[in-house]
């Protein structure tokens, strides 16, 4: 199969139209028979030629595109609105590079390959590459939220999964090089990308009680370190989450200006407003009051980012609950100077 496809097609052309030519020593045998040979001449350049442009080479540039490995170093969401936002993403397809061509600027569908309808959560506007073994190809654009129930869709998936898949599909052309027509392609790629995990393995550390709250309302201070799996970077906002301790919701927890990076540098402040009464009796009972470590769950409230609300990231955090561990224990010991004691 890549045999045909490796030799430039002309090549072929010019062998089929020599044949003739080289029993050309036959003089009146030869000369009686001409039209036999103009027949067999016109056939070729009636339906060869033309079967060759324009089936065997569409089929070969399709076949190649689609052998084409598209893969994502990154992705930037920023600039986080309602309807919009900024997109950048860092991508290579890599190919055999045998074919010289150039394949045409085309909008790409993004979408989900495991949700239900494909509705494309964003569009991206690839821009005209060759079809060199190696391509770069990064791109930064301004992106309508088009579909706010496709984009929540995917962010939900970003969050939740250890890995996920989506699809890049749009109609293009290609130009082989030396043949000066376009033929229609698509491009279609499926992706696999990592992603949240639910945020698995963010701490709280460096925590802090008042007894009575400050101006905003907060009696709990601390710095939150949350991991990102992922190949995303994006700009959330001021986030809210609800706390649970134990099954019952004891209070609301806040992260102003959350941007987050793939890798584990992401720190934050969080503050947050708790009810103290069911902290002090849950951390006096076994196992808590043993290790001072109270098990709470944070499950994504509001998103509001420069005075916009996001739904497609307040309904994506809502979707599930992170468990964190944190030590209370240590944090009452530090404002009272005693340890709690286990209620007998
Ligand atoms: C793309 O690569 C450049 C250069 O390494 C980097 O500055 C940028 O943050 C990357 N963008 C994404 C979306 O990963
Ligand atoms: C982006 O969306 C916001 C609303 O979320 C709107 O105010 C703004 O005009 C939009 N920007 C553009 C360039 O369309
Ligand atoms: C494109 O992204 C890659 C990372 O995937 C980076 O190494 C390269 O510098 C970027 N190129 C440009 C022009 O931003
Ligand atoms: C990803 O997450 C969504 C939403 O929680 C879920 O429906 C889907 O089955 C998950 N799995 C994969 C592999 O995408
Ligand atoms: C999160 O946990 C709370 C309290 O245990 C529970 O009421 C709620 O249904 C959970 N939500 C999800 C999405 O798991
Ligand atoms: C987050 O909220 C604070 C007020 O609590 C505000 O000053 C800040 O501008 C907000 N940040 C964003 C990104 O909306
Ligand atoms: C791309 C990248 O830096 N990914 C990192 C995301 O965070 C996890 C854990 O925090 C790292 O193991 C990954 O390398």
């Amino acid at each position: 199969m890549s045999d045909i496809q490796d030799k430039p097609t002309i090549v072929q052309d010019e062998n089929v139209s020599l044949k003739p030519r080289k029993r050309g020593g036959c003089v009146g045998h030869c000369l009686k028979l001409w039209w036999v040979y103009l027949i067999v001449l016109i056939v070729i350049v009636v339906i060869a030629v033309p079967v060759i442009l324009l089936v065997a080479v569409p089929k070969i540039a399709q076949s190649k595109l689609d052998e084409a490995e598209l893969s994502i170093q990154g992705i930037r969401m920023m600039n986080s609105q309602a309807k919009n936002f900024t997109m950048s993403i860092n991508s290579t397809i890599l190919s055999d590079g045998k074919i010289k061509a150039t394949i045409d600027g085309f909008p790409g569908k993004m979408y989900l390959e495991d949700y239900h309808d494909h509705t494309p959560f964003a569009i991206i506007n690839f821009p005209e590459t060759t079809a060199d073994a190696m391509q770069v190809v990064n791109v930064t654009q301004f992106t309508e939220i088009n579909d706010i129930a496709a984009f929540t869709a995917f962010n939900t998936f970003l969050l939740m999964n250890d890995t996920f898949r989506v699809t890049v599909e749009g109609d293009t052309f290609v130009t082989v090089h030396g043949i000066a027509r376009r033929y229609p392609v698509t491009f279609k790629k499926t992706v696999t990308l990592p992603g949240l995990r639910l945020f698995a393995g963010t701490t709280v550390f460096d925590t802090s009680i008042t007894l009575s709250p400050d101006a905003r309302g907060n009696n709990f201070k601390g710095k939150t370190r949350i991991p990102n799996h992922s190949l995303v970077t994006f700009e959330i906002g001021n986030t809210t989450f609800h706390n649970y301790l134990l099954g019952n919701e004891v209070g609301t927890v806040y992260i102003d200006d959350l941007t987050l990076s793939p890798g584990d540098d992401n720190v934050f402040d969080m503050r947050a407003t708790i009810d103290n009464g069911p902290v002090l009796t849950a951390i006096q009972e076994k196992p808590y009051c043993e290790d001072g470590n109270l098990p709470f769950q944070l499950r994504g409230k509001d998103v509001t980012n420069h005075g916009q609300y996001l739904n497609y990231f307040a309904d994506a955090l809502a979707a599930g609950n992170q468990t964190i561990e944190i030590d209370i224990g240590g944090t009452i010991k530090k404002l009272t100077g005693q340890a709690v004691a286990c209620k007998a």
